[in-house]
């Protein structure tokens, strides 16, 4: 999950090691979380055959965390064999360069810390269950897997050129809430819509928003919504394109876009590859 947090960030860094990594405490969970956790993982299992890809649920299927709370060592004796990622228990939210170093070394931080019943359907920090839910499945997809290694290699250096900004909008449009072409429709891979149970049928269902074809450099231009489901939608054709668009030096790109306006979140321009329209007046 991404997204400023001006308010106090929720979880206990006090005990975390210099690189923010805490040890996940799996027996201080008390059964409310896991009963929490257990109405999540069904709210969302009655959604995700309807509505995500392919590859989350294959996943989904082989690993079968519903029971309780996972322990991240178990499901990281899955995922190193699988593509050489590993999870590592965070307080919380972390600094952009020290979040964009541990996925520059294939290590997917995870909160410790699950939401309050009341928080059931939004959440505004990522918790648990949405890092876990919405981001561990697709971290098995080995074209996946390295597309998030070559996110962090990029996010250490848009670091250096002050172009974080630019890059979180790439994060948000795909590994939050990124949709992808299949012989059935349009289907998601975002974690934040993933994690969220309303945001799923929208996001393939709704006349609402628009649907446009991913395109790195009109996405890295394109503002976005934190606290509303998105205005817009972009669509990659399979998780190749996703890889290939990290492969050149993202410099001049930055340079390109440098004092350049925004686009609205809602814009549609002529030069898109428009699959739908949303309904909305396009700003
Ligand atoms: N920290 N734990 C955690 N999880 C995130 O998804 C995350 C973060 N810090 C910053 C961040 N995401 C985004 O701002 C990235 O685009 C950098
Ligand atoms: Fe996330």
């Amino acid at each position: 999950m991404t997204g400023e947090t001006g308010h106090k960030l929720r979880g206990d860094y006090s005990r975390m090691r210099p690189d923010y990594t805490v040890d996940q405490d799996w027996d201080a969970y008390s059964p409310q979380d896991h009963e929490l956790w257990r109405r999540l993982y069904r709210r969302q299992l009655s959604l995700v055959p309807r509505y995500a890809c392919d590859e989350f649920n294959d996943t989904l299927a082989v690993l079968n965390f519903g029971e309780g709370i996972p322990r991240f060592d178990a499901i990281n004796a899955k995922l190193a064999p699988a593509t050489r990622w590993q999870l590592v228990a965070v307080p919380g939210l972390l600094p952009d360069l020290t979040f964009f170093d541990h996925l520059a070394n294939r290590r997917f931080p995870v909160t410790v810390w699950i939401r309050d019943p009341a928080e059931f359907d939004y959440i505004v920090e990522p918790d648990i269950f949405h890092d876990f839910f919405g981001h561990v499945p697709m971290l098995f997809n080995p074209v996946f897997a390295d597309y998030m290694q070559a996110y962090g290699k990029g996010g250490i250096k848009a670091h250096e050129l002050g172009a974080i900004e630019m890059l979180s909008r790439l994060y948000w449009y795909t590994v939050e809430f990124g949709l992808i072409e299949t012989p059935k429709g349009v289907r998601t891979y975002g974690a934040g819509i993933l994690s969220s149970g309303g945001e799923l049928p929208y996001c393939v269902e709704s006349r609402t928003p628009n649907r446009i074809g991913f395109e790195l450099l009109r996405i890295m231009r394109t503002l976005y919504k934190i606290d509303t489901f998105q205005e817009t939608y972009f669509v990659i054709r399979d998780f190749g394109e996703l890889f290939e668009a990290t492969a050149p030096d993202f410099t001049p790109y930055y340079e390109a876009l440098q004092g350049r306006e925004p686009y609205s979140a809602r814009a549609v321009l002529p030069t898109d590859r428009v699959l739908h329209r949303g309904e909305r007046a396009a700003a």
